[in-house]
C-alpha cells in the first residue's frame, strides 16, 4: 500500500499537536494469550413473517439492532467503547441454509452522535446529513436490490429496514456490515459487523469438521488509545479529516486481543474473514517452523480440490475456509502470526482423540467459464489523486464520481469481462455485489501508455489465479500496476447495485459505483 503505517502516523502526529494527542497503547506491554477466543452467539430468530415472495408461505424473522456497547478487548484492559449488531461486536453469526429464505429486520438504536471524525467534505456525509446513519449490506449474498443495503438507503436512529434474504446460492461464509455512503468506514471501524453461513446437504455430505471443530476467526486492527479506547486517525487538515487507509497497533481476532484457542490434536475448519478496514493480512501458522494447512473454499463456497498452504494471503473483504491438522502437534502451542507479528495461540492437548471427520481430495466442482461465452468486455480504470501536498485525496473508479450516471448495464443472465486496469501503487481488493465471479488472469502493464493513448501494453504474460483464489470470489485483489481480469455472469436479479474497492478510507471517499442489471430487450 502506498501510505504505510509511517506515513499514516506521521499523519496523525501532525494532525494533533503532542499534548492533544491521546497516546496511543503500546501493545507490546500487554501479556498474550491471557484470553480465551471468544465465538459470537448464534442469531436466534423472533417467530416468523410471511415471505414477501410468496405471502402464504411463513419465513423465519429475525430483529437486529445496531446499538452501542462496551467489551473489553483484553483482560488488563478496561473496556472499549464499540458500536454492534445487538450487545457484542462481532454481531450474532447467521446459520442458514440454501434456499431457506429468511427476513431481518436491521433496526439503527444508536445515539444521534457519532463518537468517531465524520469528513463533511466526503460525498454523502455532507453537514446537512444526520450524524449518525446506518444500511446493512450482507456481503456475498445474491439478493434484490431492495435488501442489498444500497449505501444511500441508510435509516436514521429510531428506524429500521426490513430485509429479505432468498439465500438461494451455494454454501458459503458471508458477512454483514454497515455500507452506509460516506460513513461506512466509521461504521464498520465502530463494530457494525457479522458473519452470515449458508449450508446444504451437499456440503453436509462431505464430512468437514462441523460443531466446536468449525469456527469462524473474523479478523480486524484497531488504533487503540492506552486507556484502550478507538482511536480513528484525522489528517493535519481539520477540515477534511479524512485519512486513506487506517492501521491498526491492535489486531482483533472475533473481537480480542491475542486470544487463545484450546483445540484437540484433530482436524478443524476456520472460516476466516477480513474485516478490517485496510489491512492485507499474510497469515502463517507457526510451531518450530511454518505449519502446512488447507484451504477448502474461498469468498463463494468450496474449492475443487484442498490446496496446500504455509502462508495465506487475504485481503480486506475476502474471505478463506481452512481445514487445518492438529494432530501433528499433540501438546504442542502454535501462533497464528500476520507477517512476524503474534495474532492469537492454539493449544494442542496432548491425548491422542478420535478424528471421524474428512478433508476429501475432491470438494465442490468449480466449472471454469470460457472466454467466448463473454458477450462484454469492460476496461475500467481504478484512480488514485492526489493534492497539492502530494497526499492521497480522492480514489475513484473508472475517473467516475458516486453521483455521475450509470455506465456499467450488464443484461440479466448475460456474461462479462471486467478487466481491471491499477495504475496506482495501491492492490485494491474489489467487490462486486449481487454476484459471483471467477479470476482470468493478472498481467504487468505500462501504465504510461494507456494513460495518455489508452493502449495496453503488457510487461510479461498473464499469471493466472493462484490456486487458492481458482474458485468463485465476489471480491478480487486488483494488484499495482497489473491488468486484472474477471469472468462475471450476471444472475439473480436485475435493478440497481454497487461495486466498490473494499479498502472502506477509499470506498467512502468515492473508490465506489453504481451498476445497474438491466432486462434483455
Ligand atoms: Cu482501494
Amino acid at each position: 500500500m502506498a501510505t504505510g503505517k509511517s506515513g499514516l502516523l506521521n499523519a496523525i502526529a501532525q494532525a494533533h499537536p503532542a499534548p492533544a494527542m491521546p497516546p496511543a497503547l503500546d501493545v507490546g506491554t500487554l501479556a498474550q494469550f491471557v484470553d480465551p477466543l471468544p465465538i459470537p452467539e448464534i442469531a436466534q430468530r423472533q417467530g416468523t413473517r410471511p415471505s414477501p415472495a410468496d405471502p402464504k408461505l411463513s419465513i423465519p424473522f429475525y430483529r437486529v439492532q445496531a446499538q452501542p456497547t462496551v467489551s473489553k478487548v483484553h483482560r488488563d484492559l478496561p473496556p472499549t467503547r464499540f458500536w454492534s449488531f445487538g450487545p457484542s461486536t462481532p454481531g450474532p453469526t447467521f446459520e442458514t441454509r440454501a434456499g431457506e429464505p429468511l427476513l431481518v429486520e436491521w433496526a439503527n438504536a444508536l445515539p444521534n452522535e457519532h463518537f468517531l471524525p465524520v469528513d463533511h467534505t466526503i460525498h454523502g456525509a455532507e453537514a446537512d446529513k444526520p450524524a449518525v446513519r446506518t444500511v446493512v449490506h450482507l456481503h456475498g449474498a445474491r439478493t434484490g436490490p431492495e435488501s442489498d443495503g444500497y449505501p444511500e438507503d441508510w435509516v436514521v436512529p429510531g428506524k429500521s429496514s426490513l430485509y429479505y434474504y432468498p439465500n438461494q446460492q451455494d454454501p458459503a461464509m458471508l458477512w454483514y456490515h454497515d455500507h452506509t455512503l460516506g460513513i461506512n468506514r466509521l461504521n464498520v471501524y465502530a463494530g457494525l459487523l457479522g458473519s452470515f453461513f449458508i449450508r446444504d446437504g451437499v456440503e453436509d455430505a462431505l464430512n468437514l469438521p462441523k460443531g466446536k471443530y468449525e469456527l469462524p476467526l473474523i479478523l480486524y486492527d484497531r488504533l487503540l488509545t492506552r486507556d484502550a479506547q478507538l482511536l480513528y486517525p484525522v489528517s493535519p487538515d481539520p477540515q477534511s479529516p479524512w485519512v486513506p487507509e487506517l492501521s491498526g497497533n491492535a489486531i482483533l481476532v472475533n473481537g480480542k486481543l491475542f486470544p487463545y484457542l484450546e483445540v484437540e490434536p484433530r482436524k478443524y475448519r476456520f472460516r476466516v474473514l477480513n474485516a478490517s478496514n485496510a489491512r492485507f493480512y499474510h497469515l502463517s501458522l507457526a510451531n518450530k517452523n511454518d505449519a502446512q494447512f488447507h484451504q477448502i473454499g474461498t469468498d463463494q463456497g468450496l474449492l475443487p480440490a484442498p490446496v496446500p498452504l504455509t502462508s495465506l494471503e487475504i485481503a480486506p473483504g475476502e474471505r478463506a475456509d481452512l481445514s487445518v491438522d492438529f494432530s501433528e502437534h499433540r501438546g504442542a502451542q502454535l501462533v497464528l502470526k500476520n507477517d512476524a507479528f503474534v495474532v492469537m495461540q492454539f493449544r494442542v492437548s496432548p491425548g491422542k482423540v478420535t478424528d471421524t471427520s474428512s478433508l476429501p481430495p475432491a470438494l465442490r466442482p468449480v466449472p471454469r467459464i470460457q472466454e467466448s461465452q463473454a458477450v462484454q468486455t469492460r476496461l475500467l480504470t481504478l484512480n488514485e489523486y492526489v493534492n497539492k501536498a502530494g497526499n492521497p485525496a480522492m480514489m475513484l473508479l473508472n475517473a467516475s464520481h458516486w453521483n455521475m450516471p450509470v455506465t456499467e448495464k450488464p443484461v440479466l443472465e448475460s456474461t462479462e469481462i471486467w478487466t481491471l486496469i491499477n495504475p496506482t501503487n495501491d492492490s485494491h481488493p474489489i467487490h462486486l455485489h449481487l454476484v459471483r465471479f471467477q479470476i482470468l488472469d493478472r498481467q504487468p502493464y505500462e501504465p504510461w501508455l494507456f494513460q495518455t493513448r489508452r493502449q495496453l501494453h503488457f510487461l510479461g504474460p498473464p499469471q493466472p489465479p493462484d490456486p487458492n483464489e481458482a474458485g468463485w470470489k465476489d471480491t478480487v485483489r486488483a494488484d499495482s500496476r497489473m491488468v486484472t481480469r474477471i469472468i462475471v455472469p450476471f444472475t439473480g436479479y436485475t435493478g440497481r447495485y454497487v461495486w466498490h474497492c473494499h479498502i472502506l478510507e477509499h470506498e467512502d471517499n468515492e473508490m465506489m459505483r453504481p451498476y445497474e442489471v438491466v432486462a434483455a430487450v
